[in-house]
């Protein structure tokens, strides 16, 4: 595939991975980190599951194109204003994968407690098969895949900082993925997922 930047492809039944383990180098991490933290509209939301309300274990915050709303665990989400350094990311993940993006996601996992439990993308607004570029900054933390219809098939992937991991074709349709808590004394991560919400 013509990709600008070095990427291995994890070997995965049905969908396509792919990681890219330096698109950003630690300089510039730190600095869209830096930026991040002090200009990010960051909220701590309450989602639904089975019926109860919990805060999530994260902060989070949702950018993009005016009208691209986003709802997922009985939240709906209307986007910020894109802001310059956002738009420079996107820009440079567009033309290290070839996808094009509206939107992005940002989770802000604070320490080792903080984590996001399993789900796939698999919204009405994403489309048929999503196309998801994942880019992390910080802490190396594991990401976990498992397989929706057998649970023992799983994978895990260390997402170092200034890494990119793109999910497409038909995975979100079989598989799961999740940031598990850890007890490892660890800094804080950010984590961005740029995505196409479709009209
Ligand atoms: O933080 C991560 O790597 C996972 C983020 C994620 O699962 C999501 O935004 O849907």
């Amino acid at each position: 595939m013509p990709f600008s930047n070095h990427y291995r492809q994890i070997p995965i039944d049905n969908g396509l991975l792919l990681y890219f383990p330096e698109i950003l180098d630690k300089s510039e991490s730190d600095r869209f980190m830096h930026r991040m933290k002090q200009e990010i509209q960051w909220k701590q939301e309450t989602i639904r599951i089975f019926g109860k309300s919990y805060p999530t274990p994260r902060l989070t915050a949702w950018y993009g194109d005016e009208g691209k709303d986003y709802s997922y665990s009985g939240l709906k989400l209307s986007p910020n204003k894109w802001v310059d350094f956002l738009v420079e990311l996107k820009s440079k993940i567009e033309i290290s994968c070839g996808f094009g993006f509206n939107s992005v996601l940002l989770n802000w996992y604070r320490d080792g407690n903080d984590s996001m439990g399993w789900h796939s993308d698999d919204e009405k607004e994403l489309g048929r098969n999503p196309v998801i570029a994942s880019l992390s900054l910080g802490a190396p933390r594991l990401f976990r895949l498992r397989n929706k219809h057998d649970h023992k098939k799983s994978i895990g992937i260390v997402l170092e900082n200034g890494s990119l991991l793109l999910m497409a074709d038909s995975l979100q349709h079989h598989w799961q993925h999740s940031l598990p808590r850890t007890t490892r004394p660890i800094v804080d991560r950010i984590n961005l997922t740029f995505r196409a919400i479709i009209d």
